[in-house]
């Protein structure tokens, strides 16, 4: 199976690029369309492993189960049982003449990916995600070659995880424990979905803080604050001092890791609120023992430490928020930071100073997409430049790519959709295509403008860009 992964991203560039001339979206590194014309007769129309693949991929189930996918978007007509007619005005590389062929120019592609991580949160605690969502998400991603599916499963407010060692988790910390968790078989498909559309899942089990759910099915876990000398009822990040907190989190992440089958795990580690730990007696006595004097991020960062550790001898490589760094600067090398914070001037500091520090990063803050301002605001995503930042040639290889996010608080299903395509492509574009090919937003204008077409012909509810329309979008 191996070998089919690697396959995977020559089958969508070849795929987009039969589509649409004007939706070739993201634009590939190079691509040279001749006036040669050629009849395509989707009778005869075949896909074919490329010459020096065939060895390799020969039954690819992969590439196969890709094909049957991808026919019906190629010649729409002939599956959905519509009118020839109303694919008419679209240009398109393959394109059909007024009484229905279907003809392509002759067209040569050389393509391959600027950043090698292009990935999308999605935040399924605000809000529960039913399955279809997620499914049709990965879906749209893949139309615009995102391949990492950052899915912040847990939070706070809702603990839709139902995990097969602790299972009053979601039975107790899920909005419903029924009708809004995932069970282990939903997980199963969500990877699964992804993997044919050669997306990698990285799962998020974002602690200490943002941990609240956590504490409803998972007694003592959580510390409790304290007013005065008794404890106040409420409860803040996971206990620090206690031993008990280890001892579950080796058990849980033993299991998620195993769950979930990616290299990489996202640990969180970000905002964590400070007061509710300096309120208890007992972890005031752990600082004391532990020599951190009243500096707290010491013990944020033992924590995180222990937490890293742990996922280091499940042989998983950890992603963690910046908060981490910005605590603690003596992570092992290989912990990727993924940078969330601040306006460019803020990041692009921050991009430095942890590349310089050898680790990897992951560029967050430039596209937090769930926040939404009035007009063309994709052209904000578009204008990004990853690796301007001052930094020697080493320090810009570490940066591995990018990441949209779409945290949940005012977003859930009804939403989702129209809120992230084609707002996503921008970012989608940026992380893919050559730099110096794509500068100007508003010469992707026109293309992006018939890519947004193109989702919705595939059932992507992508919303307006402007004033206008695409040829079929009520069929
Ligand atoms: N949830 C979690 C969030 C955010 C973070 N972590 C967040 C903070 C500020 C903004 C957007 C999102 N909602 N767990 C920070 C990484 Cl502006």
């Amino acid at each position: 199976m191996a070998s089919c992964t690697i396959c995977l991203p020559a089958l969508m560039m070849l795929v987009l690029d039969l589509n649409t001339v004007e939706s070739v979206w993201p634009l590939p590194q190079k691509l040279a369309i001749s006036e040669e014309r050629y009849p395509l007769s989707p009778t005869h129309f075949n896909f074919y492993y490329g010459e020096d693949q065939a060895s390799i991929m020969k039954d690819c189930s992969l590439l196969d189960s890709a094909f049957t996918r991808y026919f019906p978007l190629i010649f729409p007509d002939l599956t959905s049982g519509k009118p020839v007619m109303w694919y008419l005005a679209i240009v398109q590389l393959v394109q059909q003449e007024e009484d229905g062929t279907y003809f392509i120019n002759k067209t040569e592609i050389e393509d391959f990916p600027s950043f090698q991580y292009r990935g999308i949160l999605l935040d399924t605690s605000r809000h529960f995600l039913p399955l279809k969502a997620i499914l049709n998400t990965l879906d749209a991603m893949a139309y615009s070659k995102f391949n990492v599916f950052h899915w912040h499963i847990v939070d706070d407010p809702s603990f839709p995880y139902q995990s097969r060692t602790f299972p009053d988790l979601s039975s107790k910390g899920a909005y419903h424990p029924m009708s809004h968790i995932y069970t282990q078989s939903d997980v199963r498909r969500v990877l699964t979905h992804a993997r044919l559309r050669g997306i990698r899942v990285i799962p998020e089990f974002d602690s200490p803080g943002h941990t609240q759910s956590w504490g409803k099915g998972q007694p003592n876990l959580l510390t409790p604050c304290y007013k005065g000398s008794s404890p106040s009822g409420t409860f803040g990040p996971i206990n620090p001092a206690s031993a008990l907190s280890y001892i579950f989190m080796s058990q849980f992440l033993k299991e998620v890791t195993s769950v979930f089958p990616d290299p990489y795990f996202h640990l969180g580690g970000d905002e964590v609120n400070f007061s509710c730990w300096q309120s208890n007696p007992d972890v005031r006595a752990f600082m004391q023992k532990m020599g951190f004097g009243k500096d707290y991020t010491k013990l944020e960062s033992f924590y995180m430490e222990n937490i890293v550790n742990i996922t280091s001898n499940l042989n998983k490589t950890s992603i963690v928020w910046q908060d981490v760094f910005d605590y603690h600067e003596r992570i092992p090398k290989d912990t990727i930071l993924h940078i969330w914070k601040g306006l460019p001037a803020q990041y692009k500091a921050e991009t430095s100073r942890m590349t310089k520090a050898g680790h990897r990063v992951l560029l967050g803050a430039p596209w937090y997409i769930n926040h939404i301002a009035y007009g063309q605001d994709w052209r904000i995503s578009y204008n990004v430049q990853p690796l301007n930042f001052s930094g020697t040639e080493e320090q810009k290889k570490l940066v591995i790519g990018g990441e949209v996010s779409m945290w949940g608080e005012y977003v859930d299903a009804t939403n989702l959709s129209p809120r992230l395509w084609p707002r996503a492509c921008a970012a989608a574009e940026r992380l893919w295509s050559d730099e110096s090919q794509t500068r100007s937003a508003e010469a992707a204008f026109p293309r992006l403008q018939a890519f947004r077409c193109s989702l919705l012909r595939r059932g992507v509810r992508a919303e307006p860009l402007s004033p206008g329309h695409c040829s079929d979008e009520y069929r």
